[in-house]
């Protein structure tokens, strides 16, 4: 054991305590015939948790950890410090980028070894933990030599080094038996049309992505390929903008059967939707993955990633993913990290009990609106003319018919009320 969390016993379900506990969510609790915590398939993200130091633009770090520094055994330090987290939260899963594991070397090979010292070092950690890998992923984002991009760059040898780094972090999720890998376009995007071959770019990406997927079915990893769309941030223009947009990237480069979407909260709201808008965007088109949970800032204009506390948001997102029957390899992932002033291992603790306790709220509430059923009754009767033979007739027709049936029948539609506020007040019994 380490010392970081020496104070703070395993959280356990214990809606009276007015300690550290879950108020709300308690993993063996059956819940549409399932498990909370098989429904819900939690996550820690390594990166946010026991990688960022805490900086904001205007200020560097502020959060002291013991395993800061660029060594193995710092690492490993850090590795042990986050399976102690994941057994006190008793989170089924965790995500990592190779970055946030692993120190950097001076060269791709010294980096490749520490990382593959890494991944042995936690495999080992896995096998006395029931926390198991929900996706691992590449930084290919926050080193200068990706400034112009990985895959987009001008410089095929940063498509190169991208593809290798790819190349390892998928043999290393597959050997952890990771269930889900993820590609977010951190820096796939462009500042200034000026220098940019923009189509040019979108094709690298594309061959990126086929790649990818190539390697995939190569080494046999049987879980999903997920792409992160995110707007803006960090490119002014990022080609993975919103759900719709990757769909659209996907059906250019034949891969829509083959890739599907992680979608977090706070780049949906980046991207000017809702968080249950991208969920119901990917279900409708059959892409949905996985969900990377956390709330932005609904003012800032930039990636807040803080976690969830907004039960009736967190509702409406969880029943969007309801309506699919739930996740499969997917999860909920917290990419959420804390405020730069919460600066006490105890905050980590309550960050993520608060995060898990919202979700379960929220779930539980999308669960009773399913079961309740009024508002999927009250959609069906508000599309019911499409299924009569009229309507569907209307759709096997065509415009010169169509005209002529309106004029013989005397059509005269009538408007009906769409019902928005009686819908949220039945939303608002479940919250
Ligand atoms: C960035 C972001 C990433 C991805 C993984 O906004 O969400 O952490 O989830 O690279
Ligand atoms: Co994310």
């Amino acid at each position: 054991m380490t010392e970081f969390f020496k104070d703070i016993s395993p959280l356990s379900y214990d809606p009276k305590s007015t300690g550290l506990a879950f108020h709300h969510y308690n993993p063996d609790e059956v819940v549409a015939g399932k498990r909370m915590e098989d429904h819900l398939r939690f996550a820690v993200a390594y990166w946010h948790s026991f990688a960022w130091p805490g900086g904001d633009p205007f200020g560097a770090q502020t959060f002291e950890r013991p395993w800061f520094g660029d060594t193995m055994d710092l690492a490993k330090l850090k590795a042990d410090v986050a399976f102690e987290m994941f057994d006190l939260l008793n989170v089924p899963f965790f995500c990592w980028h190779d970055a946030d594991i692993r120190p950097e070397g001076d060269s791709f090979a010294q980096s490749l070894r520490n990382f593959e010292e890494i991944i042995d070092y936690m495999i080992g950690k896995m096998e006395s933990s029931k926390t198991k890998l929900l996706w691992g992923t590449a930084n290919l984002f926050s080193h200068r030599r990706f400034m112009s991009g990985a895959a987009t760059n001008p410089d095929p040898e940063i498509f190169a080094w991208s593809a290798a780094t790819v190349k390892n972090c998928m043999d290393a999720t597959h050997k952890m038996g990771g269930q889900n890998y993820v590609l977010w376009g951190g820096r796939e995007g462009y500042e200034t049309l000026l220098n940019t071959d923009l189509k040019r770019e979108r094709q690298q990406a594309g061959r990126f992505l086929q790649m990818a997927v190539e390697y995939k079915h190569k080494i046999g990893f049987k879980g999903a390929v997920l792409v992160e769309p995110k707007p803006q941030e960090p490119s002014k223009h990022q080609y993975d903008y919103d759900v719709a947009t990757v769909y659209g990237f996907l059906k250019e480069f034949g891969l829509e059967g083959e890739v599907q979407m992680n979608i977090e909260q706070g780049h949906a709201i980046l991207a000017g939707h809702s968080f249950e808008h991208e969920l119901a965007m990917a279900t409708s088109l059959g892409i949905f993955g996985s969900i990377d949970m956390n709330r932005n800032d609904y003012q800032s204009g930039w990636d807040t990633d803080q976690f969830p506390n907004n039960v009736p948001e967190v509702a409406l997102a969880y029943y969007e993913v309801l309506k699919v029957g739930g996740f499969t390899t997917g999860g909920t992932n917290f990419d959420a990290k804390l405020r730069r002033q919460s600066l006490d291992p105890v905050d980590l603790i309550a960050g993520h009990a608060g995060a898990m306790d919202v979700c379960a709220r929220g779930f539980k509430a999308a669960v009773a609106m399913q079961e309740d059923g009024t508002l999927e009754a009250m959609r069906a009767e508000r599309y019911a003319g499409w299924d009569s033979s009229g309507g569907k007739s209307v759709l096997e027709s065509d415009f010169v018919s169509i005209a002529a049936r309106v004029l013989s029948d005397g059509i005269d539609p009538q408007p009906r009320s769409g019902r928005q506020e009686i819908l949220e007040n039945i939303v608002n019994r479940f919250v």
